[in-house]
């Protein structure tokens, strides 16, 4: 069911918009000014946000102003709903942010369709950003996504002082694979690879397919040995997988992984920095006999 927030200072409209909302099967919420409003947007997971342009205390618009500026409510639709038709009003809020801008007393019939399209916008884009964020065959993050993430996180544990290790991971022999098997076969491998990281990692741990067969995790909040011992765990993993690529035929693969530590070298806290150790330490992995963590 989705969520509605209708903040309006007016309680006879707050009623009858929850009358018509309700109506229509959505869950309503109200509140009755914009410092209520964003309270709520804070703490519920709100669909979108029907917002009076007139309320005492922070005005619609700059409800509208603290909505768009909050990184986690930049795709909230929202519809203003004023007694106002004045255009330079109107032009105001759709500047703001506005998704659209409808005059009370509203035409339920009109308001719904309006809030239809608006849910519909909302779909859309988080499909296309999700789509933007994925490695489109291993469903894992994309290097941009995986970069961003990693970025934020590095930010946040310097702040706190709290390590963070980054692993880089590269299969071993791959091109075989695809010699052998064939490319398909080695999609197969990709993708079984990377939901055997997704298992073997805490849900906070940063997942991301950085090359062609080369992904990186990083994780937050891990002490250097911790790391490691991750690391270790799903290179043993990966190694008793059995990977079924049709046919009847089976495969097995292994992989080689570098390990990075933010507290371990000078500057740490620096994104480049800890995946080019992390390469550097996979290159010996690599060197030393593949199928190995260093770090
Ligand atoms: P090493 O142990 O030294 O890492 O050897 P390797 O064969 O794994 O490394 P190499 O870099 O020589 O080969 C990587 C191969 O990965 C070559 C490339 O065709 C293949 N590859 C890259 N992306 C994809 C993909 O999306 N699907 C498939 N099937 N193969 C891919
Ligand atoms: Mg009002
Ligand atoms: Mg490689
Ligand atoms: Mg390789």
């Amino acid at each position: 069911m989705q969520t509605i927030l209708a903040v309006d200072d007016a309680k006879d409209t707050l009623m009858l918009l929850e009358f018509d909302l309700q109506a229509e099967g959505y869950q309503v919420l109200t509140a009755n000014d914009g410092a209520s409003a964003l309270s709520i947007l804070e703490n519920e997971n709100v669909d979108m946000l029907l917002l009076d342009l007139y309320m005492p205390g922070i005005s619609g618009l700059d409800t509208l102003k603290a909505i768009r500026e909050n990184q986690d409510l930049i795709n909230l639709p929202v519809i203003m709903l004023s007694a106002s038709d004045d255009e330079d009003e109107i032009v105001s809020a759709l500047e703001f942010g506005a998704h659209d801008y409808v005059t009370k007393p509203y035409i339920a019939k009109v308001l719904l369709a309006r809030i239809r399209n608006a849910l519909r916008l909302k779909e859309k884009t988080m499909k296309l950003e999700n789509l933007a964020k994925t490695d489109f065959l291993t469903e894992v993050n994309n290097k941009g996504e995986f970069e961003h993430q990693a970025l934020k996180s590095i930010s946040q544990m310097s702040r706190i002082n709290h390590n963070l290790v980054i692993a880089m991971l590269d299969i071993d022999h791959f091109k075989a694979v695809n010699d052998t098997y064939g490319h398909d076969a080695g999609d197969i491998v990709l993708k079984h690879f990377a939901k055997e990281l997704t298992k073997t990692f805490r849900d906070y741990d940063i997942i991301g397919r950085v090359g062609g067969e080369e992904f990186a995790v990083c994780m937050p909040n891990t002490a250097q040995l911790d790391g490691y011992s991750a690391c270790e765990r799903f290179r043993v993993a990966l190694e008793n997988l059995i990977i079924d690529i049709g046919n009847d035929q089976t495969l097995s693969i292994t992989a080689s992984i570098g390990v990075a530590s933010a507290q371990h070298i000078d500057g740490g806290y620096d994104f480049s920095r800890l995946m080019h150790l992390a390469d550097q330490f996979l290159y010996q992995a690599k060197e030393q006999s593949r199928n190995k963590v260093v770090s």
